[in-house]
């Protein structure tokens, strides 16, 4: 992963560089990158300023809660967390801010993600973790579904999302056997 500090990459498009970044991508650990930078392909793609970050609900709680407090105020909406294995990083996250949390469960090598995804979207009400499927399919769609919270009050990416649904029509209609 090319990383700009030590453990953070930042991206997005060229008019929104200088911008704040509105979606932090965290991950618990650098072995989830392989998975996890398709929803960073997928921002990059809508030109959505973000970065990526490994910080670790286990392994660096203090980091994890630090990120999380101050996410409002450091102008992000949306934060998405993926782990694997005793994947509590989301809901971790969700603990310590009111802003929409998008899950996504790695592939896990010991039980294939099921771990993974029941550890995420097992939430007790009142902190609630939207949660995305297993893989890649969930980095997608965290990443999408970023967008569409944001195109709630950015006409230009809901036009972008408008465009990506028809291609992706477009592409099925084309398709002959
Ligand atoms: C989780 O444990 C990470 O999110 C990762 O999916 C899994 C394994 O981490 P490593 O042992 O590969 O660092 O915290």
């Amino acid at each position: 992963m090319a990383t700009k500090k030590k453990n953070a990459k930042s991206s997005g498009n060229k008019k929104s560089k200088a911008a704040s970044p509105l979606v932090a991508v965290i991950m618990g650990s650098q072995s989830d990158w392989e998975t996890m930078r398709h929803a960073d392909e997928t921002l990059i793609q809508f030109g959505v300023n973000h970065v990526c970050r490994v910080i670790s609900a286990h392994r660096s709680p203090s980091l994890a809660s630090e990120l999380a407090s101050t996410a409002e105020a450091e102008g992000f909406e949306v934060i998405i967390g993926a782990a694997g294995g005793a994947a509590h990083l989301a809901g971790v996250l969700a603990a310590h801010t009111t802003l929409p949390v998008l899950g996504v469960p790695m592939k896990s090598d010991a039980l294939n993600g099921l771990d993974s995804l029941l550890s995420t979207v097992q939430m007790p009400g009142g902190i609630p973790v939207g949660t995305f499927a297993i893989g890649k399919a969930g980095a997608v769609n965290a990443a999408l579904f970023a967008v569409a919270i944001l195109a709630n009050s950015r006409s230009e990416l809901r036009e972008k999302l408008h465009r990506f649904r028809e291609a992706q029509e477009a592409k099925i209609r084309a398709t002959v056997l």
